[in-house]
């Protein structure tokens, strides 16, 4: 054995049991009552809880967008991950014109794989769907890339997937063993709304909520889900965030149909009316933030088990660049940050009794696994899975802050949140990467996940 956590009490999405753990070359060796030792190195967790490392499965590092590129890199963006108890990322690799699909992953794993400090994965959102980026769905799965994105907004700026481009990719998808997710809102409907703000000198961050209000997102939400029931296709929506769409989501998976939803923690947080502050621009993110009631609809869905996943999105910009948008709502980068916050939001929640610590972990570490094919590595403390683990104090107070984050914003729309209980180290596969309130990493350590979806 190279390490025993030793007292702690083991949480996953079933259980929860006061067990030891012996880690060998990054994997668990053996869980059991009080494991003897012989000189390896221990960690004492008694009076901690003991958990599986958290999956976001939805980032934008270092992606060129809304006329910038989002200010972290895949250095700054693991590094952050690693010290908010998420030990493996998924980030959005955007396809070019022309490339094809594994091109796109291996181009941006030659930027990520020296920087990741944490392991890491890929979805490839599809923009230019050819008959050759069809015929390559199935390599792809092959070479352990099963899961793209497309766009249902972004019309302007080309990377929108029309209604024939998602049947085409749903279908395909069903075929090949892979799986769609979509950003559903309705881009006419924005880009209306949107002039018609503009002309009326309506320049403010609160007209980025209301030229994508709840209805506008919904309307996209039902048509996706309407052509997966149809081609009997899986389909996970990312980051929902409001109330209609989720009882669609609630319909479809009562029907039975394979519907996934994400949400994020700042839709579970926070509401429009922070459009309304004087820092509104610093909110802005796609889709956005909305009203109380799709609020508590979501926190209910999670509760129901019809919200299957919590990522982030985490797509931050420097508050300079923010400041674009100062008079002119359309100028802002699209994007806010979470990456650091996603796990100990989720499980403060949980220890002030919103919801089971069982269901924080189901929520943002074994169902992602399970979903994107990594369940054979992530998402459980299990014997023969990789050491990614969390030791969390919930005892401990922690009141979120610029200062004691990890990325390289200059601020966090999580200023002055106050936690209940939070990590105090982080291992990746065996490694500790993150020890009371420090860093302990390294660039370089984190390796891709070639991953296989069960159906
Ligand atoms: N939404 C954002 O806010 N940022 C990145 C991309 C997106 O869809
Ligand atoms: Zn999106
Ligand atoms: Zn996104």
């Amino acid at each position: 054995m190279d390490l025993i956590i030793k007292n702690g009490v083991i949480i996953t999405a079933k259980d929860t049991y006061k067990a030891d753990i012996g880690i060998k070359n990054g994997k668990i060796a053996v869980i059991g009552k009080e494991i003897e030792g012989s000189g390896e190195e221990i960690i004492d967790a008694e009076g901690k809880y003991v958990l599986p490392g958290a999956i976001d499965a939805h980032t934008h590092l270092e992606m060129p967008f809304g006329g910038t590129i989002s200010a972290d890199s895949y250095e700054a963006g693991t590094r952050a991950a690693a010290c908010g108890g998420t030990t493996t990322v998924f980030d959005f690799a955007l396809q070019q014109k022309g490339h094809g699909i594994i091109q796109t992953a291996r181009e941006r794993d030659e930027l990520c794989a020296p920087q990741a400090c944490v392991d890491y994965a890929f979805h490839v959102v599809i923009s230019d769907l050819r008959p050759e980026i069809l015929d390559e769905f199935q390599a792809a799965v092959d070479y352990g890339l099963p899961s793209f994105k497309v766009y249902m907004v972004y019309k302007k700026e080309g990377l929108m997937a029309d209604d024939g481009v998602l049947c085409q990719v749903l279908e395909k998808s069903k075929e090949t063993g892979a799986l769609i997710s979509v950003h559903a809102e309705n881009p006419d409907l924005i880009d209306i709304r949107t002039d018609k703000y503009l002309k009326e000198g309506k320049t403010s961050a609160w007209y980025h909520y209301m030229s994508r209000p709840e209805f506008v997102e919904a309307e996209a939400d039902k048509r996706a889900i309407h052509w997966a029931k149809s081609l009997n296709a899986p389909l996970y929506i990312v980051h929902l965030a409001n109330k209609e769409g989720m009882e669609e989501v609630k319909r479809a998976k009562d029907e039975g149909y394979e519907i996934y939803a994400e949400t994020c923690p700042q839709y579970l947080y926070f509401t429009s009316e922070v459009y309304k502050r004087e820092d509104g621009r610093n909110f802005v993110c796609s889709p956005p933030m909305k009203g109380k009631e799709s609020l508590d609809a979501l926190w209910k869905g999670i509760k129901t088990g019809d919200i299957s996943t919590i990522a982030t999105d985490h797509c931050p910009f420097q508050s300079s660049e923010k400041d674009w948008g100062k008079d002119d709502f359309t100028k802002i980068p699209n994007g806010c940050m979470g990456i650091e916050n996603m796990y100990p939001y989720m499980l403060s929640e949980a220890n002030k009794g919103r919801i089971s610590f069982n269901k924080a972990v189901e929520v943002c570490s074994a169902n992602p696994a399970k979903i994107f094919g990594c369940d054979n590595q992530k998402g459980s403390i299990v014997i023969g899975k990789d050491a990614d683990i969390v030791i969390y104090d919930p005892k401990k107070e922690f009141t979120i802050s610029k200062n004691n984050m990890h990325s390289d914003v200059d601020y966090t729309i999580w200023e002055g949140v106050k936690l209940k209980g939070y990590p105090v180290m982080t291992l990746s596969r065996g490694k500790l990467v993150f020890k009371d309130g420090e860093f302990v990493g390294k660039p370089g350590w984190g390796k891709f996940l070639k991953r296989k979806i069960k159906r």
